[in-house]
């Protein structure tokens, strides 16, 4: 069943090139709403953990050090069919394969610096927004 929930982060590439407002505004123009909202800060250890799925990749010492190199927002958005509409609204991975229009094309550096996260299944985005929020800062 949909939850009609996704989490995403605005990592720390887009957050230090400025970024933030555009980024929020892409989001909310697309019809999501803002469930939960956090400027903060991972560390070495928290990135890790946030990305363990990924710790046999090769990239993953990397994508470790630079989610942690500088501030993030997080936050929780609902819309009806969250997950797959926000990943289409992020484009590709790779900002160089992303489609013109998509928050990656437009924001992100590399396929490591590339500006936001979108999860991706409903059961990784209630894991995903139980490891930056509680119940009482959900709205
Ligand atoms: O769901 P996505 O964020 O689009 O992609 P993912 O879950 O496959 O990978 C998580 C993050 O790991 C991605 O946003 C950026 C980084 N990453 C993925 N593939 C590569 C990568 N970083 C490097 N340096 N090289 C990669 O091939």
């Amino acid at each position: 069943m949909s939850t009609n929930r996704t989490f995403t982060m605005i990592k720390p590439d887009a957050v230090a090139n400025g970024h933030i407002g555009a980024i929020i505004n892409d989001i909310t123009a697309a019809g999501f709403r803002i469930i939960a909202l956090k400027y903060t800060k991972l560390t070495a250890e928290t990135a890790g953990k946030f990305y363990e799925v990924h710790k046999d990749r090769p990239f993953y010492g990397n994508l470790v050090t630079f989610m942690s190199s500088g501030p993030i927002v997080a936050a929780i958005l609902e819309k009806d069919n969250a997950i797959e509409d926000f990943r289409k609204l992020i484009g590709a991975t790779n900002p160089a394969q992303a489609e013109d229009g998509t928050i990656r094309k437009k924001y992100a550096e590399s396929i490591e610096a590339n500006a936001v996260h979108g999860s991706d299944s409903d059961e990784n985005a209630a894991i995903e927004g139980d490891f930056f929020f509680t119940a009482a800062e959900r709205f």
